[in-house]
This record gives structure tokens, C-alpha cells and sequence, in this order.
């Protein structure tokens, strides 16, 4: 199988990583606290901060400020008025490959990367695919590639709003093992830390299909992030199960980096949003990880807009762009 990577043409202006939280950890990336290489990993010291919300906000409409999206690389369709070039409107991106290897920004594609994209083609990117599986044929409906709202470049995958109850809108791609990292810029359009369960992303041992295999899912109730593995509830740091204990959520209508680490083999998940751990579990179920999905689950509702942008997949720490 050949894995598809797209240049992520980041702006460098990184306006996400500029929210964090109490023990800013900064959003350089290499701090990866599993012992798998890099120094750091600080931050996250408790403290109960109840809430991962940025003190400097640009709460105005979503995009990367500056105009220049990303004149940093030279792939062909930085200017945003030529990606309408792509006249084909298969589902799959025009495959602006990464392959400057060096000089790569932080946090951009990593050349480990099984999957990495900066959803600035006019499909769903390549190398990923529409779960639930019977619903593809609407996943075009249920998503799309949206101009209006964009971390980098001048697009980001919308997931459209649908029922208010279960809903299952994702994209699976496949991880490069049962351990790996996870890059994602995510934007909801209510807050993310709802105060009934639902998931934005989860590693799977299945295909990505609901009802198969077991998932481990970043998700929210009790008005926090948590992780769920059916319906065994982890709370973030601070938190209790109920809402207004603490716990640490993300504002609505902003972008934020939120990076995940698997390690199937030995059962430990950690989670970061703009560089702050914000859950480590340990010592949890072994599962043998083959999938890794992000949309949104809804299982209680509300509906929402979810916005996701430069969304990687590797073996070791990517870390945010600055
Ligand atoms: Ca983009």
C-alpha cells in the first residue's frame, strides 16, 4: 500500500499554539514524555486548570490571519485562487507531495507519516475512507472540503451537522502500527467538552466500521475532554464526572492542536491540546490498533459543525506547527 502524503503548507503564524493553557508546554513538538525520544514532556502540571482555553484569542471567524498561506513551500497550489486548477472532482487530492524532506517545518509532514493532509484538494483526501462503509456514497454529503474555514493553506474538511442523537461521520485511515502518534487541528462550532458523550477521534482495531473490534475514542461528557472505551470513562486532568468539576475543554469557534498517543501494546493513551497533556492513562486494555478515524461521533448530541485541518498520522510525536 502506498500511504499518501500532501505538503501541509502551513502559514507559520500557528495562531492555535499560541492557546495554551496554564503550563504552556509550548507547541514545539518534541517534547514527547513516552520515553520514545525527546526531552521535556513538562507542562501539564496539574493544578486543576479546569479549562484548556486561550487567553489570546482571535474568536473571530477561523482564519489564519496573514495572507500569505504558506509561501514557505514551493508545491504548486499555494495560491489559493489556483487550487480551482484541479478540474477533476474525483475524490482525491492533487498530490502535492512533501518530498523536501529537509527544511520541513515542525510539526508539518513528517516523512514517517502513513497519513497527512492539509484538506486542500477538492475530494476526500487520499488514503482515506468514509466510515460508516454503507453511507459512503453520502460522504460528500455528510462532508466537505470547505474554503471558508481553514487552518492552513485555504480549505479544511467541514463534517457537516446531521441528526442530533447517533451520528457517525468519520474518515479511517490506516496507523502505522498499534502504537502511534496523531496530529489534528480541530474546530468545533459548540464547545468541545459536552456535557454528554459523543467522540471527535478514536484508534480502532477494526477497519474503522462501527460495531467492529474495539475503539479507543478522545471524546467528551461531564463538560471535558475524556477517553471511552466502551463506556469506560477517562477523565481529564482535574476533572470529576460531573460537569463544572474541571477537566480540561477546548472553546467553540477556535482552532485547536490537539495530538493523541496510542500505544496499543501496552494499553497507554495520552492526549495534548495546544501542548498541554491533558489525559495519560496507563496500563489500560492491549489492543492490537489498526485504524485510526476523526469526524464526529455523536451519540447524545448537540449537532455540530466540526471543522479538522492538517490531521497526521505517525510513529513518533508531530507536534505542532509554529
Ligand atoms: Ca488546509
Amino acid at each position: 500500500m502506498t500511504f499518501h502524503r500532501e505538503t501541509a503548507r502551513f502559514t507559520l503564524v500557528g495562531i492555535s499554539c499560541l492557546a495554551l493553557a496554564a503550563a504552556a508546554a509550548g507547541c514545539g513538538g518534541s517534547s514527547d514524555p513516552s520515553d520514545t525520544g525527546g526531552a521535556g514532556g513538562g507542562g501539564a502540571g496539574t493544578g486543576g486548570a479546569s479549562s484548556v482555553s486561550s487567553g489570546a484569542g482571535n474568536p473571530s471567524s477561523g482564519s489564519t490571519s496573514s495572507g500569505n498561506p504558506g509561501s514557505t513551500t514551493t508545491t504548486g497550489s499555494v495560491d489559493p485562487s489556483a487550487t480551482t486548477s484541479t478540474a477533476t472532482g474525483t475524490p482525491s487530492t492533487t498530490s502535492t507531495t512533501s518530498s523536501t524532506g529537509a527544511g520541513t517545518p515542525t510539526g508539518a509532514c513528517p516523512p514517517s507519516a502513513t497519513f497527512c493532509s492539509d484538506f486542500e484538494g477538492t475530494g476526500l483526501p487520499e488514503g482515506a475512507t468514509y466510515r460508516p462503509a454503507y453511507q459512503a456514497a453520502d460522504a460528500l454529503k455528510n462532508m466537505e472540503i470547505d474554503a471558508s474555514t481553514f487552518h492552513s493553506g485555504s480549505s479544511s474538511l467541514h463534517v457537516k451537522p446531521g441528526a442530533s442523537g447517533y451520528d457517525w461521520r468519520m474518515l479511517s485511515v490506516p496507523t502505522p502500527g498499534s502504537k502511534f502518534w496523531v496530529r489534528l487541528y480541530v474546530r468545533s462550532s459548540v464547545d468541545i467538552g459536552q456535557s454528554d458523550h459523543n467522540a471527535y477521534f478514536q484508534a480502532m482495531t477494526g477497519s474503522g466500521d462501527p460495531n467492529e473490534g474495539e475503539n479507543v475514542e478522545v471524546a467528551e461528557q461531564y463538560c471535558q475532554i475524556v477517553l471511552n472505551m466502551r463506556d469506560d470513562v477517562v477523565l481529564s486532568e482535574g476533572g470529576d464526572f460531573r460537569c463544572g468539576s474541571g477537566g480540561a475543554n477546548l472553546p467553540k469557534d477556535q482552532w485547536h492542536c490537539m495530538e493523541a498517543y496510542f500505544d496499543g501494546a501496552q494499553g497507554d493513551v495520552q492526549v495534548y491540546a495546544n501542548g498541554t497533556k491533558i489525559i495519560d492513562k496507563t496500563g489500560w486494555k492491549k489492543l492490537d490498533f489498526k485504524t485510526f478515524s476523526f469526524g464526529y461521533l455523536g451519540f447524545h448530541g448537540p449537532a455540530r459543525s466540526m471543522w479538522y485541518d492538517d490531521v497526521a498520522v505517525a510513529p513518533e510525536r508531530i507536534g505542532c506547527p509554529p
